[in-house]
């Protein structure tokens, strides 16, 4: 278990590095348009992919705009990424979707059109026409969108391979899940006859329930993690738990060569493209 709890944390430290290089950009005014850190969260991706690649499965993929590290955690190119945040034609969307609304043709990873929750019926209907492996990703204030349930019955009605995994990070911008509803989203995928769990994003957490999944039938993961940054922009609004420094703490050294290595990697990277005019 060592191995996959190394390569999970290699995943997120990169994602990691790359979103404070964007905190950092910002700051400088080098971006230029609103952005959606996904600092604090990476372990639900770098855990989600890393299973995924011990099973050779390579999913659809339907993302939100807090979508960094998904983009990043299953293959998304690093440098059309910064691109696409500089706002150049050379970016993952031409450098017109911006923060919110990556893509990546190579790897099958749908970009958002800004709607909360649209990308989970386009992703269902995706999955019932091609009948293959996919992922689906949502907030838990998109989660509440009324065509979310909708899509989410036909996916148990019939049966889809599709993944729905609950990015929960208790907010909708600023508002708590408390004051916005009193209902969870693993007991309303269970009323659906859908297999659903409420986890942390601890890394074997996630590995317990996606262990034997293979996408013979739909699964929805609500799983709580922690935002690190403001909802928009670069900002911090207060000191949170983070799963990337606690896995650093247990993993030790190795971890910390890892984090050194991947944050000269990603700043190089960075200051290679503003170099290029
Ligand atoms: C239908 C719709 N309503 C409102 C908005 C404005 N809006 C954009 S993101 C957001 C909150 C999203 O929260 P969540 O889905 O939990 O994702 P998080 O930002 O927490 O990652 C809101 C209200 C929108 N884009 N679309
Ligand atoms: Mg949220």
């Amino acid at each position: 278990m060592k191995n996959y709890k190394i390569e999970a944390f290699k995943k997120a430290s990169i994602c990691r590095h790359f979103e404070n290089q964007v905190f950092k950009n910002v700051e400088l005014k080098n971006i230029k348009f609103p952005v959606y850190l996904s600092a604090g969260q990476e372990y639900v991706p770098s855990s989600i992919y890393t299973i995924l690649e011990e099973k050779s499965i390579e999913p659809n993929i339907f993302i939100q705009h807090r979508g960094h590290s998904h983009y990043i955690c299953a293959g998304g190119s690093i440098i059309d990424l910064i691109n696409e945040l500089l706002g150049r034609k050379n970016g993952c969307s031409g450098g017109m979707g911006g923060s919110a609304s990556i893509q990546s043709l190579e790897k099958n990873i749908f970009g958002h059109d800004g709607l909360m929750g649209s990308q989970v019926p386009i992703a269902v209907g995706h999955s019932y026409k091609t009948r293959k492996p996919t992922v689906v990703v949502m907030g838990d204030a998109s989660a509440e969108e009324d065509y979310v349930m909708s899509s989410l019955g036909w996916a148990s009605t019939k049966k889809l391979p599709i993944l729905f995994i609950v990015e929960d990070n208790n907010l909708s911008i600023l508002t708590e899940k408390k004051v916005r509803r009193n209902w969870e989203m693993h007991t309303l995928a269970r009323g659906l006859n859908m297999e659903s769990f409420d986890i942390s994003d601890d890394p074997m957490d996630i590995r317990k329930v996606l262990e034997n999944y293979n996408f013979e039938y739909p699964l929805l993961l609500n799983i709580n993690t922690h935002r690190k940054y403001w909802h928009s922009g670069a900002g911090q609004d207060g000191d949170q738990f983070d799963r990337y420094e606690e896995q650093k703490m247990e993993l030790g050294e190795i971890a910390n060569i890892i984090d050194t290595e991947n944050k000269l990697f990603i700043d190089e990277l960075w200051q290679r493209q503003l170099e290029i005019q």
